[in-house]
């Protein structure tokens, strides 16, 4: 690895494997796949464009109405100039025409639930910065020669299980990861092994960095730092008395160094498995079958977090995206795997006959008991951080929080862990 000799490198980062995946203009991508006449056409996400409304922001637009100027955070007045809606066009406007759509939180949680619980199958340890962005820890589930067919593969169930698109970056750590998923978007595969971070990162453009945004960029590119590679060999002690500690982070990861480990923050809310299958069926034996294998999965989970629980839930999907819950609590919290088996058939008995194709059995009401305190194993979130700056990004992102974001700052999944101990399956939480 090129930093590994460096003075100060942290020891065993070129061990990690560290994928970052961030799904392409999130909320257009959702608004595409429940009204599929969008696709491939210019959709703008945001508030304000309706007759009468002057004020609102761009929150997200598809990258064909990228390619007419209009982009996030941008004055929603701005975005109808450069794209009028084609709601409201004259009959005889025949320039480009944008689909609005206004903001729809709820629709937009379902979507990215459906993604965690595929992120959460396929990585031991996930960290969720965002409703559409997620780091997993796959170190322990895949080498560097096997990385990308895995990452291929997440992309494609993400594309054909939830309908939308994500790219994806590996690297040997948070920051490289995360530079590479951006660096080829849309549908971006870019894997950066730990022999050629250097080189990847020397050339690219300061503000392409993790940690850099615009304002830093800007004074860096006064003092004649251009690149990344120029930022690698920038004097430290400059950056730092100028920067504080941040000075030193950007450093770092000019140099492709960042050794914060992919963890997730709190205790979890809830315990869940979820298991789709390869073709919708309505075998209810086979339905049976896989709820007392994923219930098994949960409350093994459960104790091995010392947890108890109070609420019993299923949730059981027709295709294509029918999601239906149902949850039973009881009087008191229990630690009990025969009690949530026979609930958990008690609750599917609704749907025999019902043709499903994906299931999930969910522990909720949690209490730990005394041996619980294992940092990466626990976890709890308030579905919130501070407006427009991702929670992991703030104190270096700091300055550029940008006020002008009309980003929904509700976390990708409210914070959790997860080590999952068989391939399909996942632990989420799917309220
Ligand atoms: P991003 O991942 O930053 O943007 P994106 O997914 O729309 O586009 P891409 O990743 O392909 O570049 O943000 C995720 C969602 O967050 C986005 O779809 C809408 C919302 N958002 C805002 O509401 N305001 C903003 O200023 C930004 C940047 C995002
Ligand atoms: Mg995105």
């Amino acid at each position: 690895m090129s930093g590994a000799g460096l003075p100060g490198a942290p020891t065993g980062d070129e061990k990690r494997v560290v994928l970052h995946v961030d799904v392409d203009c999130f909320y257009a991508a959702c608004e595409r796949r429940r009204d599929p006449a969008l696709r491939g056409k210019p959709v703008v996400v945001g508030m304000g464009y309706e007759a009468g409304a002057a004020h609102g922001a761009v929150a997200t637009a598809s990258y064909e109405a990228r390619e007419h100027g209009v982009e996030s955070a941008q004055p929603i007045s701005q975005a109808l100039e450069a794209l009028p809606r084609a709601a409201t066009a004259p009959a005889d406007h025949d320039g480009p025409v944008g689909h609005y759509r206004p903001v729809d939180m709820a629709y937009y949680r379902e979507v990215s639930d459906e993604i965690r619980a595929i992120l959460h199958g396929i990585a031991d340890v996930v960290r969720e910065v965002s409703i559409d962005e997620a780091y997993l820890d796959v170190t322990d589930r895949v080498g560097w020669h096997s990385v990308e067919i895995l990452a291929r593969s997440l992309k494609r169930r993400i594309d054909e299980e939830v309908g939308v698109t994500a790219s994806v970056g590996v690297g040997p750590n948070m920051s490289v990861a995360k530079v590479a998923s951006d660096h080829d978007k849309p549908d971006g595969l870019v894997v950066v092994p730990p022999g050629e971070v250097r080189e990847f990162l020397a050339p690219l453009p300061i503000d392409e960095l993790h940690g850099v945004g615009p304002v830093t960029a800007r004074e860096l590119r006064a003092a004649g730092i251009e690149t990344a590679g120029d930022l690698a060999s920038a004097d430290r002690g400059a950056l730092v008395s100028r920067f504080g500690a941040r000075g030193g982070t950007i450093h770092d990861h000019a140099r492709g160094r960042d050794s914060r480990p992919v963890e997730p923050v709190g205790k979890p809310k809830s315990l869940s498995s979820e298991s789709a299958f390869t073709e919708a069926t309505d075998a209810f034996d086979a339905v049976c079958e896989r709820l007392l294998r994923l219930a098994e999965e949960v409350t093994e989970r459960a104790a091995a977090r010392d947890a108890l629980y109070k609420t019993i839930g299923i949730k059981v999907v027709r295709p294509p995206f029918d999601v239906n819950t149902r949850e039973r609590s009881l009087s008191g919290p229990v630690a009990d795997p025969d009690l949530v088996e026979s609930v958990v058939l008690d609750l599917a008995e609704e749907f025999e006959g019902e043709t499903v194709r994906k299931l999930g059995v969910r522990v909720s009401n949690l209490t730990f008991g005394e041996r619980t305190q294992a940092p990466l194993d626990a976890w709890e979130g308030d579905g919130s951080a501070g407006a427009g700056v991702d929670a992991d990004d703030g104190p270096i992102d700091g300055d550029d929080g940008s006020g002008q974001s009309t980003r929904d700052d509700e976390r990708f999944g409210r914070d959790r862990a997860t080590r999952v101990p068989r391939g399909q399956t996942s632990i989420v939480d799917f309220t």
